[in-house]
C-alpha cells in the first residue's frame, strides 16, 4: 500500500500567520507544513503538501491523490460552503479523506454553517488551530493501520 498522504489547502490558506491570527492562529503555512511533514515521517508516511486558490486545481489534486495517495487531508477552506466539483471529487476517490478547519465553522458566520464537503469524507476536525492538522493526521494514520 502507498505511504504517501495528500494535504490539500484551498484559497487564501497562503495568506496564514500574515492577517486575522486571531482567528487562524500565528502560524504560517509553510509551518504547518512542516509540523505535518514531521509528525508524518515519524509515523512512516510522506506527505504532498498542496495549496491551491484555483477550485479546478484542488479538484485535479484530489484526482491525483485518489491514484496515488493512501489517503487524504482537505482543508477546502471558502470552498467548504460552494463547491460541489469538490464534493464530486472527494465522492470519485476510494481512500479516507478528513476535512479539517482550523476555525470552527459552527461557530461562525451562517454562510459557513454548510459544508459541501462534510458527505463526501470519512470525518471532519475543526476548531484546534494548526493542531486540527496533526489531529487529522493522527485520525487517518489510524484509520490506515486497521
Ligand atoms: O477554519 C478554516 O480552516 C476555514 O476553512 C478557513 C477558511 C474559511 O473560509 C472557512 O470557513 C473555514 C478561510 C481561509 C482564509 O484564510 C485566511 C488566512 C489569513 C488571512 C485571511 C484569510
Amino acid at each position: 500500500m502507498s505511504k504517501t498522504l495528500y494535504i490539500l489547502n484551498g484559497p487564501n490558506l497562503n495568506l496564514l500567520g500574515n492577517r486575522e491570527p486571531e482567528i487562524y492562529g500565528a502560524k504560517t503555512l509553510n509551518d504547518i507544513e512542516a509540523d505535518c511533514r514531521a509528525f508524518a515521517k515519524d509515523a512512516g508516511y510522506d506527505i504532498i503538501f498542496k495549496q491551491s486558490n484555483i477550485e479546478g486545481e484542488i479538484v485535479n489534486h484530489i484526482q491525483d491523490a485518489g491514484s496515488n495517495a493512501a489517503g487524504l487531508i482537505i482543508n477546502p477552506a471558502a470552498y467548504t460552503h460552494t463547491s460541489v466539483a469538490i464534493h464530486d471529487a472527494l465522492k470519485a476517490i476510494d481512500i479516507p479523506c478528513v476535512e479539517i478547519h482550523l476555525s470552527q465553522p459552527a461557530k461562525r458566520e451562517s454562510f459557513r454553517q454548510i459544508s459541501f464537503v462534510s458527505q463526501a469524507v470519512t470525518g471532519t476536525i475543526s476548531g484546534f488551530g494548526a493542531n486540527s492538522y496533526i489531529l487529522g493526521l493522527q485520525a487517518l494514520i489510524n484509520l490506515l493501520r486497521k
